[in-house]
């Protein structure tokens, strides 16, 4: 297949390009680097030594003999570009991760606020404004997030998009029908894919566009097969308080002797997924689309789940960290249970990757080699969600004000 993946310089969309050029497709990177700008604006960078595309793409090829082919393309607001590479190159799938995917970065300010819904709605709908323009029949691969969801603590198990309902109509017989689960995003971040998922209802509903949407739960995990091939094809590793997700960052904290940065309690329970399965599931998805004129196809890309003082105390017993209990920045529960349900990709072949122990200290193992790289004062999560919250976030960054250690 020919496949062009938008975003493709960022953590997942480089692996993903990797696993797909490897799989033999034809792999096309459209991507304005915005991520390397954030990393600037933010003054940090990834604790991974990252080189350019450019460079990254001529290793591949220099490796492999495949070629990954790079567009500098702003999605958000270069549509005539954007329509004009559709339609020269006319892919067979498009892959989609170019939105801005940090939820505390986007809840930084108002500026971020906007920056955000601006670049995720627009990069979503000119894309499929372009495809439906061109008549362009390529199937849609768009990288959601569990968080469409809310974090569920209803009781019942969060289905793969569409929830059964019975209505009672006025003659009171009861009508069955399916509806988007209803949407709960927890910032602004989440909030613009769940408009997503309206663009995606509409587009798939209007113009009989094919739409998978994969609901990601967090990502964990460094390497995959291929990023393993070459130094320099290295994944972007982010530790710092807005692009740093959660396990991955509570490994480069014990990495570098830093207490664990548990919000709260460390009741919230997430959904989680490896890198490697990741890219395998972006492949599962490609390979089953869905026929034209059906309504949007919806996974739950997750494999496991997990509570966050869990995860904290594994990591702390595995490493001797010890772990610090501080004042949550965001607006969430504090505590809850989250039951989702994942059989399509199990059905499609997945075999999870579990979270076990070694692929966690090839993880601390992978910090520490570039613990030198780490600015410790960039580690705490400083973006308030509400501005009451933000008085009580603690900026120490080595804890000497942290509200307990234990
Ligand atoms: N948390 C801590 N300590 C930390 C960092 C996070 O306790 O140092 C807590 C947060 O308060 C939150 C949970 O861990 O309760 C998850 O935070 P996160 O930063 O790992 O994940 P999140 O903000 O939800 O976003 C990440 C990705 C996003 C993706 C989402 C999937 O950045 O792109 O969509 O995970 S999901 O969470 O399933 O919605």
């Amino acid at each position: 297949m020919k496949i062009a993946v938008l975003g493709g310089d960022g953590f997942v969309g480089w692996p993903t390009a990797l696993h797909l050029s490897d799989a033999g497709h034809e792999v096309h990177i459209l991507d304005n680097l915005s991520r390397r700008w954030i990393d600037t604006e933010l003054g940090v960078q990834s604790l991974t030594p990252m080189d350019s595309i450019q460079e990254r793409t001529r290793i591949w090829h220099a490796e492999t003999g495949r070629r990954i082919h790079f567009n500098l393309i702003d999605l958000a607001r270069d549509y005539e570009l954007l329509k004009n590479w559709l339609a020269e190159h006319r892919p067979d799938a498009v892959v989609h991760f170019a939105e801005q995917r940090a939820a505390p970065y986007s809840m930084k300010s108002d500026r971020h606020k906007n920056y955000t819904v601006n670049n995720n709605v627009n990069a979503t709908h000119n894309l499929l404004n372009a495809l439906v323009e061109l008549e362009l029949d390529a199937h849609l691969v768009h990288l959601g997030t569990m968080g469409v969801y809310g974090y569920s603590t209803i009781g019942a198990a969060i289905p793969e998009g569409y929830l059964p309902v019975g209505i009672e109509t006025m003659g009171e017989e009861t009508v069955n029908q399916e509806i988007l689960y209803p949407s709960n995003p927890g910032s602004v971040y989440h909030m613009t894919k769940c408009l997503d998922q309206l663009l995606f209802q509409f587009y798939a509903k209007n113009d009989g566009l094919r739409i998978t949407d994969l609901h990601q739960g967090i990502v964990w995990g460094t390497h995959t097969e291929q990023t393993r091939r070459h130094p320099q094809l290295i994944n972007r590793f982010d530790y710092d308080g807005d692009y740093g997700t959660v396990l991955n960052r509570f490994l480069i904290q014990a990495a570098i002797d830093y207490p664990l940065t548990v919000h709260g309690t460390g009741g919230q329970t997430r959904a989680f997924i490896h890198i490697q399965d990741s890219v395998r599931c972006i492949e599962l998805a490609l390979r089953n689309p869905p026929a034209r004129g059906s309504r949007v196809e919806i996974f739950n890309q997750m494999t496991e789940t997990h509570r966050i003082r869990d995860l904290a105390e594994m990591v702390a017993r595995m490493t001797g960290a010890k772990i610090a209990w501080l004042p949550n920045p965001r607006k969430e529960a504090a505590e809850n249970e989250l039951v989702v349900r994942n059989e399509k990709f199990l059905a499609l072949g997945l075999n999870p990757v579990r979270l076990e122990d070694g692929l966690l200290s090839e993880i601390v193992d992978v910090a520490k080699k570039f613990a030198y790289r780490v600015d410790r004062s960039r580690v705490p999560a400083v973006s308030a969600w509400t501005k009451d919250i933000a008085p009580l976030i603690n900026h120490d960054p080595e804890g000497k004000r942290l509200k307990s250690v234990s």
